[in-house]
């Protein structure tokens, strides 16, 4: 498991992350992508892929993930 980061440190990843393309404020699949793959690279070696992940994180089904939706997935980390 990767170090624990704290909030701080996670709100300023999905910032780095989120403003790469399209809205500052919303992660898009690529961005999630990228964020996983550089800074969580454990998540990706179990059954589940980055398809599965962006589906249970954009609850609303918008195509993008939020910060609020974020969430989640930094609850995920913290098991
Ligand atoms: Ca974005
Ligand atoms: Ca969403």
């Amino acid at each position: 498991m990767a170090a624990k980061k704290s909030p701080e440190e996670l709100k300023s990843i999905f910032e780095k992350y989120a403003a790469k393309e399209g809205d500052p404020d919303q992660l898009s699949k690529e961005e999630l992508k990228l964020l996983v793959q550089a800074e969580f690279p454990s998540l990706l070696k179990g059954p589940s892929t980055l398809d599965d992940l962006f589906k249970e994180l954009d609850k609303n089904g918008d195509g993008e993930v939020s910060f609020e939706e974020f969430q989640v997935f930094v609850k995920k980390l913290s098991h």
